[in-house]
This record gives C-alpha cells, structure tokens and sequence, in this order.
C-alpha cells in the first residue's frame, strides 16, 4: 500500500458536504403608482388585462391606489415581474397615460 497522502485509499478521503440550498428564489411584488391623469378605467383595465382580477377586484384596486398612492396588484418571480412592469409601462406610454408601475422585492 503506498505511504502517499496523494494517493489515499477511497475510505480515507475526505470529502467537503455540499451546503444545503436552501435559499428560495426572491419574489418581487409589482405595484402601481396613484397620478392625477390616468383615467380610473384605463387603470381597471390594466389590471384586469395584465393581473387576471375580476372587474370588482381590479376597481378595488384602483381605489385603493388612487386614495392612498400606492398599491400591489400580485407578487411573481423574478422575471415575471419585470415583464409585467414593462408590458404595463409600454401600455400606458403606448395610450399616453403617465400611470407609472414599479417592482420591489417583497
Ligand atoms: N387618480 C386617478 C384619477 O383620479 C386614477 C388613478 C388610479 C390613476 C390609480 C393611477 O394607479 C392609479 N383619474
């Protein structure tokens, strides 16, 4: 049997466990920004059309961010939320509202 700890026998070798992956991936909520422009039923068909609420949530919504300034309208991945910012914001530009949608890790 050779002497060199190069050259250690299989039951002798050590070996470094792996860390446990336990961290989930981040999610990000998407959130719409109150203005003054935006017509109230553009902004219920944004959310209607980009988050899937039904006509009663989506007005809800919008009341709430229109009266506090601020609001979520769902939690996604990563990249789903940045598509869904982007998709909103070009809607908005595209039909020359100022309606502003963001994202922040939640
Ligand atoms: N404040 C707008 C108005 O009075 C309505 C509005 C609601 C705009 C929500 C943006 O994210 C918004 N017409």
């Amino acid at each position: 049997m050779s002497q060199d700890p190069e050259h250690k026998l299989n039951d002798e070798l050590e070996v470094q466990e792996a860390e446990p992956q336990l961290k989930r991936p981040p999610l990000f909520k998407v959130i719409l920004l109150n203005d003054d422009f935006t017509p109230m039923d553009f902004v219920v068909m944004v959310l209607r059309n980009f988050f899937g609420m039904s006509e009663e949530k989506a007005t809800q919504v919008m009341l709430h961010v229109h009266t506090r300034g601020i609001g979520v309208c769902g939690v996604f991945s990563k990249d789903v939320a940045e598509t869904k910012v982007r998709l909103v914001n070009d809607f908005s530009r595209k039909h020359q509202h100022p309606l502003m949608c963001t994202m922040e890790e939640a």
